[in-house]
């Protein structure tokens, strides 16, 4: 899977995308993922990438110039299938089927605004698809196209260092993990749960997908569609 995320403030993301193990997985090719600056893009003479709203309003509007000639260099030198996703307030919500779907593409380019959002018509021209990661406001596109990185990553041959990393994870059935605790046995008077300790690998299977059931309903009824 290769990732191209095209925004104002390439080095943001380029930080963030370094390190742990999305920066492993680049670095030994399981994936990768390159940040372009759209103002590289610009033709105006004073490298301007937006401009007041048509109609009035506060704020400023990325242009359409930069952005379709850098959502289209980035595009001609790909090959494979490609998904250009607009991160966006007005995108459909992303959730972890979102995430596997997205898998099935060999390249996601994936379009950070800034300031109020950017020319409808860029939207209109180049975007397949709007997604986005909540519903609170920002200040970028960046965050969310990371969280979109970061979750189809982990879904890709090669990325998490052993394949049931996922296979057995909660939200994959739809669930919240089960209560997790390493050492020490006793913390500030609090234990480890008995089974966790003492009892077979049968009934610890047992206890985790009870917990995993428990916890769902008490704290996320939403995702047992209750
Ligand atoms: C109206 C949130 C505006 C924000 C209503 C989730 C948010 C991209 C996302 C905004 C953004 C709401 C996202 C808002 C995002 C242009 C640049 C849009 C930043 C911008 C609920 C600002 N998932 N927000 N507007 O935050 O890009 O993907």
């Amino acid at each position: 899977m290769n990732f191209e995320v095209l925004t104002l403030f390439p080095r943001s993301l380029e930080a963030i995308f370094s390190e742990s193990i999305i920066g492993r997985a680049a670095a030994k090719g399981a994936i990768s993922v390159k940040c372009t600056d759209i103002r590289d893009y610009t033709k105006d003479k004073h490298r301007r990438v937006d401009d007041t709203p048509y109609g009035g309003g506060y704020g400023m509007v990325m242009m359409c110039q930069p952005v379709v000639d850098c959502i289209r260099a980035v595009k001609s030198r790909l090959s494979g299938s490609t998904r250009v996703i607009y991160m966006s307030p007005q995108g459909s919500l992303f959730d972890q089927k979102k995430a596997e779907e997205l898998t099935r593409y060999d390249n996601l380019i994936l379009l950070c605004g800034h300031y109020e959002g950017i020319d409808e018509r860029i939207i209109e021209l180049e975007v397949d698809e709007e997604i986005s990661v909540g519903n609170y406001v920002l200040t970028g596109g960046e965050l969310p196209a990371a969280i979109v990185v970061d979750s189809v990553s982990r879904l890709i041959d090669g990325v998490l260092p052993s394949p049931e990393c996922y296979t057995d994870e909660s939200l994959q059935n739809g669930l919240l993990e089960h209560p997790q605790y390493t050492r020490p046995r006793v913390f500030e008077g609090l234990e480890v749960p008995e089974v966790l300790v003492n009892g077979d690998h049968a009934k610890q299977r047992l206890w985790k997908e009870e917990q995993s059931r428990l916890r769902t309903g008490k704290k996320r009824p939403d995702l047992l569609g209750e």
